[in-house]
């Protein structure tokens, strides 16, 4: 039996009306001080193609983006749509929407009062966070690739370990760039404090991608991130999740041991990280000489606290 047997009824019917034109003035607002703020802070920080997403389909262009006209822009783009969901939906049904390339989003947004911080994600998170990355075809892709792969952690009983390569990619994942660490998921994106945290923190560690390492490696969601996984290119995070044979994966990691967050003391993820912050400094120095002698530091103070003074 298939699990599209035997889950198939509670997919349907958990769309709403995103009703655009009943958002109000105020509602509006707070999209555009959220937006204007964001697109600020994210200079220099946020990958390249993030920025091209928010250009391709508009994103600014004032207002809480209406899912209708969003939908049809990134659908020309990449075939991904948007719809609007109450609040959130269950694993099966969200893995099988994301198989299908439909990205659901709360229709809400956060009061001027909250700016900074809400607990159920919200229309800014959803579609700011989110659907800029949709517009890149590898990224989308790989959207596609986790959801299949999700309806089938389901079947293995392996659910809450993939739901980690989501967290650590999706939501809070970094990418090096030849200019640098860049934010590409959308927990970072679409938040003031954890855009600059997540890059410049000396109390985060940044180690490098590794399926199997994210698997195995617990997160916290009422916090900023303790550490972070670096990936080489949106092709690594996409090739890396189509070419594993995710069963016998969940089997033997199931007796294997498990990590905290800013836990990287295992050999290969050590020297890899190493080299990354070295590439990382050197690039820096050359790019921007300026800014880089105050990064480098952070990341030198952070590499020697973690690994050194042990
Ligand atoms: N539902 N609306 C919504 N949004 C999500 O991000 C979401 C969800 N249901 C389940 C789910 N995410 C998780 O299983 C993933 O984080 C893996
Ligand atoms: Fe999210």
């Amino acid at each position: 039996m298939q699990a599209s047997d035997l889950y198939q009824p509670e997919v349907r019917d958990q769309f709403i009306d995103q009703a655009h034109s009943t958002y109000t003035a105020a509602e509006h607002r707070v999209w555009d001080i959220l937006f204007a703020r964001q697109s600020h802070i994210l200079r220099d920080r946020a990958h390249p193609d993030f920025f091209r997403g928010l250009a391709k389909l508009s994103l600014g262009r004032g207002g809480v983006p209406d899912f209708a006209v969003l939908s049809e822009e990134l659908y020309a783009l990449t075939g991904w749509e948007v719809r609007a969901v109450s609040g959130l939906v269950s694993d099966y049904a969200f893995f099988s929407y994301l198989s299908q390339r439909i990205f659901v989003s709360g229709r809400f947004i956060r009061r001027p009062e909250q700016l900074d911080y809400l607990q159920e994600p919200d229309v800014f998170h959803d579609i700011f966070g989110h659907v800029p990355m949709l517009a890149n075809p590898i990224f989308a892709d790989y959207m596609q690739a986790y959801g299949e792969g999700g309806l089938r952690s389901l079947e293995f009983g392996a659910l809450h370990k993939l739901a980690r390569l989501y967290w650590y990619t999706v939501e809070f994942g970094l990418i090096q760039t030849p200019e640098g660490l860049r934010a590409y998921g959308a927990g970072i994106t679409s938040s003031a404090k954890e855009s600059i945290y997540s890059l410049e923190s000396p109390d985060a560690t940044r180690q490098a991608f590794s399926l199997e390492r994210i698997l195995q490696t617990r997160y916290q969601i009422d916090s900023l991130q303790a550490g972070y996984f670096v990936i080489d290119s949106f092709e690594q995070l996409l090739n890396t999740t189509l070419n594993t044979d995710f069963g016998p994966l969940y089997r033997s990691l199931a007796s294997a041991p498990e990590f905290e967050p800013d836990d990287v003391a295992y050999l290969s993820g050590k020297i890899l990280l190493e080299l990354y912050q070295i590439r990382c400094i050197v690039r820096l120095r050359h790019v921007r000489r300026k800014k880089a002698n105050s990064f480098s530091r952070i990341i030198n103070r952070d590499w020697h606290d973690r690994h050194l003074s042990r």
